[in-house]
């Protein structure tokens, strides 16, 4: 870990000041006043720099410049949207700044011993954590340990799709996934005990799920929702946020049952000491949600054996935003795991380029109006949202023709120009006055 390049700008949770022209429809439903908004981006999307001032590789420098045809166009983040650089002009766009510590940029030299699936890296991850609170502890209120580990374990079960590209499905990446909850529970500890007291911060994870949805009303595609539902969210939260911890029951009796149909002589999902089940619940002060879109699933059997979607036994039918999915999740966290507050710190929508992102508007404002629901009618104690992104960056191998920002970088031009979209004015006037302009409100499905 390299404090020398510990980036400015490798933020989440930040409140936004946008600019923008103001919206004149008529608002008509309103966030409480205490509300938290915010834009989020992440450092290897957005940083550049990539070799500069001492920072080592990492684990997507090391796999996009061995494997460029892995991503769209090539594209890598050695540049990125150069906000090493261009820090000041990118904190204009914001009034404050939270940090969140890991986002997919392992070290390489950390891979060479295995990566996540090694249990000695929860040891490097405490001393990386005492590093960054001891340097902006001071300042730092809101702590996010890890960014969505259902998608970075994804790194160790197929190859091309996520660094560091081991193909070890169904093994590699439930190692990862127990090595990242035993990590995330003593940073969590170590603030407790050494920290908290003078630094008084707040200190969660942000884990990520779709919506999920039956495709037909039948009992067993209920039921491959509520399977969908553990497999994705509940393998990590229950550990944490559960009133018993431990993996969920559906989740452990699964994997057990494949791995020995499959003639191992040991479950693919490992398994924690009561004295870890009990270290690891409790850990989070709050429940990190991102979401984006909603599946709709039957149950059945796909993917390749072994794998995570083969012990879910669930075959996805389709994929669609829709706002209610996003409710309904949110409804699902609250009744799961009761007494947390609940923080969406990403939500956003993917297009192509231009300035005219009116999609994007009524994405944002019809999920926004879900998240509302889930507050003023169903009691959700949702307390903040986090907009996905700031401005375009590099969307992992996806590269930089995904468009998820509020404003544009202009990639073609060295300068790296940022322009305000208008859908940054919109958010902009809904981050200020906590209204929806409820003229945007648009049904997906
Ligand atoms: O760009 C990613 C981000 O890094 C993690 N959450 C999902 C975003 C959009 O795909």
């Amino acid at each position: 870990m390299d404090p020398g390049h510990v980036p400015t700008v490798m933020i989440l949770a930040v409140v936004l000041s946008l600019v923008g022209t103001a919206v004149t429809q008529q608002p008509t439903a309103s966030f409480p006043e205490d509300f938290i908004f915010g834009a989020a981006t992440a450092s290897y999307q957005v940083e550049g720099a990539w070799n500069e001032d001492g920072k080592g590789e990492n684990i997507w420098d090391r796999m996009l410049h061995e494997h460029p045809e892995y991503s769209s166009n090539g594209d890598n983040g050695d540049v990125a949207c150069d906000s090493y650089h261009k820090y000041q002009e990118d904190v204009q766009m914001l009034k404050a700044l939270g940090v969140t510590m890991y986002h997919w940029d392992l070290p390489q030299a950390l891979q060479y011993i295995g990566g996540w699936p090694n249990p000695i890296l929860a040891d490097y991850f405490v001393e990386y954590a005492r590093l960054l609170f001891d340097q902006f502890g001071d300042r730092v209120r809101w702590w996010i340990t890890f960014n969505e580990p259902a998608s970075f374990v994804g790194g160790y079960s197929s190859v091309g799709l996520a660094a560091p590209s081991q193909n070890a499905s169904g093994i590699g990446d439930y190692l990862a996934a127990h090595t990242v909850l035993r990590a995330h529970a003593r940073a969590y500890r170590l603030y407790d005990e050494q920290y908290r007291a003078a630094q008084n911060g707040t200190v969660g994870i942000t884990l990520n799920s779709q919506g999920y949805e039956a495709a037909t009303n039948s009992t067993a595609d209920e039921e491959a929702v509520e399977r969908s539902l553990q497999f994705q969210l509940g393998l990590y939260a229950h550990p944490i946020f559960s009133r018993d911890g431990d993996y969920p029951a559906v989740v452990r009796q699964r994997v057990d049952a494949n791995s020995r149909a499959e003639g191992r002589p040991r479950s693919r999902l490992p398994t924690f000491t009561h004295d870890q089940v009990d270290y690891i619940k409790g850990t989070s002060d709050f429940f990190g949600i991102n979401h984006y879109a909603t599946k709709f699933v039957i149950s059945g059997e796909e993917g390749v054996s072994p794998s995570m979607t083969r012990d879910t036994g669930t075959v996805l039918v389709d994929t669609q935003n829709y706002p209610t999915g996003f409710r309904n999740l949110l409804n699902w966290i609250a009744a799961e795991y009761p007494g947390y507050q609940v923080m969406v710190t990403e939500n956003g929508l993917r297009t192509g380029a231009g300035l005219n992102d009116t999609d994007r508007i009524e994405y944002y404002v019809s999920y926004l109006d879900a998240v509302l629901q889930a507050v003023n009618t169903d009691g959700v104690p949702v307390i903040g949202y986090v907009a996905w992104s700031l401005m375009d960056n590099l969307e992992w191998t996806g590269g930089f023709s995904v468009k998820f920002g509020l404003y544009e970088v202009d990639f073609d031009d060295p300068d790296l120009p940022r322009t305000p979209k208008a859908s940054a004015g919109v958010m902009g006037d809904i981050f200020r006055t906590k209204q929806l302009p409820t003229d945007f409100l648009r049904s997906f499905v």
